[in-house]
């Protein structure tokens, strides 16, 4: 897959000037290959408008794709250009959620100032996170003001992939019994706004008191923030205005001293993941024919732990 120098320049020049092909083109590209998805990134640097990212993420089927539906809406009244990356965890229970997302969201595909794609979790570790950093900021670079990521927050990688987002929505619904104990700590922390989604579901007020008992006991990071609680029924539009207001406070938050704070040692936390990412590539590079050596012999009865220890030792 070699993708020499003028192919990158092409396509950035594409991108940048809003061609939608070379757009698809360079996201695919980048989704496929680390090492090229890292040099466009790079070279993008300069190229960077400042795009908001929004970061949503809950449970499978707790409405997410119906919430950003409604969000692209109110953000494309405003005359905002907006990118969806829907990111597919490809686990049993949501199978259809690619096709769901194209279904929930189907309206906004003929809107020049929308652009949506899905994206599936690769099993490499890091993957998932990478790749999603480097297409958000292609998406940047292309002229959207909004760029979402709808995950379900479920491994590390995706918790990591919400830590890239400057607001990060955490949905929940009522009457699934032990909520809150539900929610993975990571993502309490990483949570800006909650997201009560399914309000009109019975048990909506319990769970927002759970919630704030819950976060009153785990003071925020930043201890200035207070994440506040939302209630919504994304199928009636209800609750998405008063959404869409606590993302733009958060915004303002963001412009202070200690949101500034926030976003650099965020800054930090990305150059951790893309550098883990970076040097298992390198690494696995390095071994060569030595890795498919390996590979075979744990197939044909070898102990891992010898055949890492074995490949390890001798690159
Ligand atoms: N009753 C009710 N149903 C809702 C609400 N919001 C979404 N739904 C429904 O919940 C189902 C799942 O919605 P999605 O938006 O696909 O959920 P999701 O979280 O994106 O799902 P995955 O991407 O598969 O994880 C759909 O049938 C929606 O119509 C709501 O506020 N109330
Ligand atoms: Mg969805």
């Amino acid at each position: 897959m070699a993708r020499n120098k003028h192919d990158i320049e092409a396509l950035i020049t594409g991108v940048t000037s809003g061609d939608r092909g070379s757009l698809a083109r360079c996201l695919r590209f980048v989704d496929d290959d680390p090492a090229f998805g890292r040099a466009v990134a790079s070279r993008l640097h300069e190229h960077l408008r400042g795009a908001r990212v929004l970061g949503i993420t809950g449970n499978p089927g707790s409405g997410k794709s119906t919430v950003v539906d409604r969000v692209i809406e109110n953000l494309r009244a405003a005359k905002k250009k907006v990118a969806v990356l829907a990111v597919d965890p490809s686990s049993p229970f949501s199978g259809g959620a690619i096709l769901g997302d194209r279904v929930r969201m189907s309206r906004h595909f003929e809107d020049d100032g929308v652009y949506i794609r899905s994206l599936a979790t690769r099993g490499a570790l890091g993957g998932l996170s990478r790749s999603t950093f480097d297409s958000v900021r292609v998406l940047d670079a292309a002229g959207f003001d909004y760029v979402i990521v709808e995950t379900v927050g479920v491994g590390q990688d995706e918790v990591d992939v919400v830590r890239l987002a400057d607001t990060t929505v955490v949905l929940m619904i009522p009457g699934m019994g032990d909520d809150i104990q539900a929610i993975k700590a990571g993502l309490l922390e990483v949570a800006d706004v909650f997201l009560i989604n399914k309000s009109d579901r019975e048990g909506a007020a319990d769970l927002e008191r759970g919630l704030r008992t819950m976060l009153s006991l785990v003071p925020h990071a930043d201890n200035i923030w207070e994440p506040p609680i939302v209630r919504s029924i994304a199928t009636k539009n209800e609750g998405i205005d008063e959404l869409m207001k606590k993302i733009d406070r958060h915004a303002t938050f963001l412009e202070s001293e200690v949101g500034r704070q926030r976003l650099l040692s965020r800054q930090g936390e990305m150059f951790e993941r893309l550098l883990d990412a970076a040097l298992i590539d390198a690494g696995r590079a390095g071994l060569g024919n030595a890795l498919e050596q390996a590979r075979n012999s744990v197939r044909d009865g070898e102990d891992p732990y010898a055949a890492v220890t074995a490949l390890v030792e001798a690159s």
